[in-house]
């Protein structure tokens, strides 16, 4: 059985870096959506590395475009939904590049 021994091993130390880079990268998902010229939730708190999702349901295009350019949605028209990763930790105020009223803060920890 020296054969199924030397595949057992090889699958185990196939396996453990994997499980880390599995263990490590736990992302979530949030969701925004944006109705009557506002972000819904406009105070969302998120971890490094999650994903939010962004989804205009106003007939007006918008964006969601952080105030320091770390990351932007681009033009979203009615309807259309837009993804922006968060690559680092600390507060970023948003708004809609169309709209400077229309105001959020993601606080990445
Ligand atoms: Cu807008």
């Amino acid at each position: 059985m020296p054969t199924l021994t030397r595949r057992t091993t090889l699958a185990a130390l196939l396996a453990t870096p994997f499980a880390l880079i599995a263990g490590r990268s736990q992302a979530a998902t949030h969701s925004i959506s944006i109705e009557g010229f506002a972000f819904s939730p406009a105070e969302l708190t998120a971890a490094v590395g999650d994903t939010i999702t962004v989804t205009n349901n106003d007939g007006a295009p918008h964006t969601l475009t952080a105030d320091d350019g770390s990351f932007d949605t681009g033009r979203l028209n009615r309807g259309q939904s837009g993804e922006i990763t968060l690559t680092a930790a600390g507060s970023f105020p948003f708004k809609c590049a169309f709209h400077p009223s229309m105001t959020g803060t993601i606080t990445v920890a």
